[in-house]
């Protein structure tokens, strides 16, 4: 099955942190792409994945990205689907610049921003499972069923010393 959702990330070093949400996405056999997109080092290709996102048959784009963090902003003003933004962690401000340029979108064009680093990307992962089991009934089974799970070992092992 061809990919539903985009997976794109500004620097081979941000792959650390994207791969978590690749890792959602394998486990609900969800299909993906994944590619580094940069929109200061590869402008034309961003605009070019963006504005054929829709036609490729993606339904979500997850998009990360570390300091001046423009990406997601960017592929949100070219292309209609939604736009989840991971800001990855820098080395200067610990990712605290990469949140506040993804999530600080002027009215009109939106992008889902999540948490820094690592849960981030692993919530961008369930947040695009979940725009998609919106429609498709199945997803929507798995994502509830891990949900019981996580409940479950709670219960299980909330015993403290
Ligand atoms: C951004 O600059 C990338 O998203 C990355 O988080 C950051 C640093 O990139 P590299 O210098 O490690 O390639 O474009």
């Amino acid at each position: 099955m061809s990919a539903i959702v985009g997976i794109i990330m500004g620097s081979t070093s941000d792959w650390d942190t994207m791969k978590k949400a690749c890792d959602v996405l394998d486990e609900l056999a969800i299909p993906y792409e994944k590619k580094v997109v940069s929109a200061h080092r590869t402008p034309d290709l961003m605009f070019e994945y963006a504005a054929t996102a829709v036609e490729r048959g993606l339904k979500v784009i997850i998009a990360g990205a570390g300091g001046a963090a423009h990406l997601p902003g960017m592929v949100a003003s070219k292309t209609v689907l939604p736009v989840i933004g991971v800001p990855v962690q820098s080395k200067a401000l610990n990712g605290l610049d990469s949140l506040l340029s993804i999530v600080q979108m002027p009215g009109g064009i939106p992008v889902a921003t999540v948490a820094i680093g690592a849960a981030g990307a692993t919530n961008a992962g369930l947040l695009a499972a979940q725009m998609i089991g919106s429609f498709d009934s199945g997803v929507q089974a798995k994502i509830a069923a891990r949900r019981a799970r996580i409940t479950q070992d709670v219960l299980d092992n909330g015993e403290l010393p």
